[in-house]
C-alpha cells in the first residue's frame, strides 16, 4: 500500500451531470445498525478544475466559495450553476498530488472586515503557508495583497501537508498540520512539542504579538504557551489531518486524521493538549513503531475508526449536520472516504453507509444555513438533500365554458425537485412551465368547445399530480 493516503489527488475525473443524477442510492447498507432517510447529492457546480474545499462566508449573502487545487478561490452566487474568480494565487502555490491551495476560513467578523485566510503549500519549497487576504470594494473580488502570518517548513516530502482551517467557537483560528510526509512519521514529529507538524494549532488572528514578532498571538490557554512546547500547538499526534470541522451548536471540534495502511479515524472532542495517539497509535491499533509506548490509557483514542476493506484508503472528516431541512437527523456526523467514494454517517453509536458515490471525496463543506456539500476532485460540488421529493399542486380541478380560456396551476416543492407537466388531449395546451426545479406555475390554454356531449374532461399531470379539467357547452356556465 502506497504510503501516502491521498496519492489518488493527481487523477482528474470528470464526472458528469448524469451520472452525479444517478446517486438516488437508497443503499442503506450498514456498516452496522442504524436506518437513515434517504439522501442524494443534487449537482451544484460540475466544471471545477480539482476543487478541494468549499465553504461559506458567514456574511448573509448565501454565496459559496469554492477552493481549486492550483491556486484559484471561486465564488458563487445563490442559485447559480456557474462561477467568477474571487482570488487567485496560482503563482504562489505549488500544486499537484497532496499539495496546492488546501483550505480557506472566513473571519467570524467578514461581513465587517472583510478578512480571510487561507492554507496553501508554496510554489519553490513546499512550505506550509497561513496567510491572510482582504475583500477589495467588490464583494465578489479579493484584493491580491497578501499578509503572510505562518509558514512551517515542508521540505522533506510531498506527502502530508494537512490543509484545513477554520475558526473555532472560541474565534481563535484553528489550522490541522499532518506530520512531515513518508510513512511511520520518521522523525516523530506529531510526537514532538517541538515542531508545527503533525498538530492541531490554534492562534489568534485579532491581535499581533509584539514580543515574539508574530502577526498573531497565542491564545494564553494554548497548553504550550508557557513553558517547553510550540507556543501554537493546541492538541498533538496527527498523522494528516486534512479535515476538520466545528459542530455549529456544540462547538465541538471533529478531525478527520487520515491513516496509514489499516486505520482511518475519527478524533473528537480536541481537548487542550491531548495527544492524539500518532505514530504510536494508528486509529485504535498499536503501530509497532514504538512498542513500548502502547499504551491506551496515555492517548485519546479516537471516537470511532474503519478498515480498509472495499476499497477505502483515506477517511475525509466531515461536519456534524445542523440544517433547518431535515436532510438528516440533527447532530449526525457526515463523513467519507475519498478511494471509495463513500458518504457515512456516525449516530453516535454506529457508522452507517449513506450514500455510495463515484467521486473522489477531497472536502465536505456547509452553507449559511447548515446544508452539506461534497466536493469532487474530479471537478463537482453537491449538496446532500432528501433524496424523497414531495410535490403539491393547486388548484386540482378547473372548469371552463364552452369558449375556452386560459387558466394556472402553482406548484410547491423544495427547491432541488424537479417536474414536469403534461396534457392528455390536444385541446388542452401547455403554455408555460411545462417543466420546473422548485416550486412554480404551469400555464395552460383550452380551445373552445363544439362537440355533441354535455362536457368533456381531460387530466394534466403536474409533478405526478392530477389536475382534472372539465369544459361544459351549456350554459349559464356550471359554477367555477
Ligand atoms: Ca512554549
Ligand atoms: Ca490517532
Amino acid at each position: 500500500m502506497n504510503t501516502s493516503r491521498l496519492r489518488g489527488f493527481v487523477a482528474v475525473l470528470f464526472i458528469n451531470t448524469s451520472r452525479l443524477r444517478g446517486f438516488v442510492a437508497a443503499l442503506f447498507v450498514c456498516m452496522s445498525g442504524s436506518v437513515l432517510a434517504a439522501t442524494q447529492l443534487v449537482p451544484v457546480l460540475t466544471d471545477l478544475s480539482s476543487p478541494t474545499a468549499v465553504t461559506n462566508a458567514g456574511d448573509g449573502s448565501q454565496r459559496l466559495f469554492v477552493v481549486e487545487q492550483a491556486g484559484d478561490i471561486l465564488v458563487r452566487q445563490p442559485q447559480s450553476f456557474t462561477t467568477t474568480v474571487f482570488l487567485d494565487i496560482r503563482g504562489k502555490v505549488m500544486a499537484g498530488g497532496e499539495r496546492g491551495l488546501l483550505g480557506l476560513a472566513f473571519h467570524p467578523d467578514y461581513s465587517t472586515n472583510g478578512r480571510f485566510f487561507v492554507y496553501y503549500t508554496r510554489a519553490g519549497d513546499g512550505a506550509i503557508v497561513i496567510s491572510e487576504y482582504r475583500v477589495s470594494p467588490k464583494p465578489d473580488v479579493a484584493d491580491a495583497s497578501e499578509r503572510i502570518l505562518l509558514t512551517i517548513p515542508h521540505p522533506t516530502n510531498a506527502n502530508h501537508n494537512g490543509g484545513i482551517l477554520a475558526f473555532g467557537p472560541d474565534r481563535f483560528l484553528y489550522i490541522g498540520v499532518g506530520d512531515g510526509g513518508s510513512a511511520n512519521d520518521p522523525p516523530d514529529n506529531a510526537q514532538n512539542i517541538d515542531t508545527l507538524l503533525g498538530k492541531i494549532l490554534r492562534i489568534d488572528v485579532d491581535h499581533a504579538d509584539a514580543v515574539a514578532g508574530t502577526p498573531y498571538a497565542v491564545p494564553a490557554d494554548n497548553p504550550f504557551a508557557k513553558g517547553a512546547g510550540r507556543d501554537e500547538i493546541f492538541a498533538y499526534g496527527f498523522r494528516n489531518p486534512w479535515r476538520f470541522s466545528f459542530d455549529r451548536v456544540t462547538g465541538v471540534q471533529w478531525v478527520g486524521d487520515v491513516g496509514q495502511n489499516a486505520r482511518e479515524e475519527v478524533d473528537m472532542p480536541i481537548v487542550r493538549g491531548g495527544n492524539y495517539g500518532w505514530r504510536v497509535y494508528e486509529g485504535f491499533a498499536c503501530t509497532g513503531n514504538d512498542l513500548t509506548l502502547c499504551d491506551p490509557s496515555k492517548y485519546r483514542l479516537p471516537i470511532f475508526d474503519y478498515d480498509h476493506s472495499g476499497g477505502r484508503c483515506s477517511v475525509t472528516g466531515g461536519y456534524v449536520y445542523r440544517g433547518a431541512q431535515d436532510t438528516l437527523p440533527g447532530g449526525t456526523y457526515v463523513y467519507g472516504d475519498y478511494c471509495s467514494g463513500e458518504i457515512f454517517a456516525w449516530d453516535g453509536t454506529t457508522q452507517s453507509l449513506l450514500l455510495r458515490t463515484p467521486l473522489n471525496i477531497s472536502s465536505f463543506g456547509e452553507d449559511e444555513q447548515g446544508e452539506l456539500y461534497v466536493v469532487g476532485l474530479g471537478g463537482t460540488v453537491s449538496r446532500l438533500a432528501a433524496a424523497s421529493c414531495t410535490y403539491a399542486i393547486s388548484p386540482v380541478r378547473e372548469t371552463f365554458p364552452k369558449d375556452g380560456g386560459a387558466a394556472s396551476v402553482a406548484v410547491a416543492t423544495a427547491p432541488e425537485c424537479a417536474w414536469t407537466a403534461q396534457s392528455d388531449a390536444p385541446w388542452i395546451s401547455i403554455t408555460g412551465g411545462a417543466a420546473g426545479v422548485g416550486s412554480g406555475t404551469v400555464n395552460y390554454t383550452v380551445e373552445p368547445y363544439a362537440g355533441k356531449a354535455k362536457t368533456r374532461s381531460a387530466t394534466i399531470t403536474v409533478a405526478g399530480q392530477s389536475l382534472v379539467v372539465r369544459q361544459t357547452r351549456l350554459r349559464p356556465l356550471i359554477r367555477r
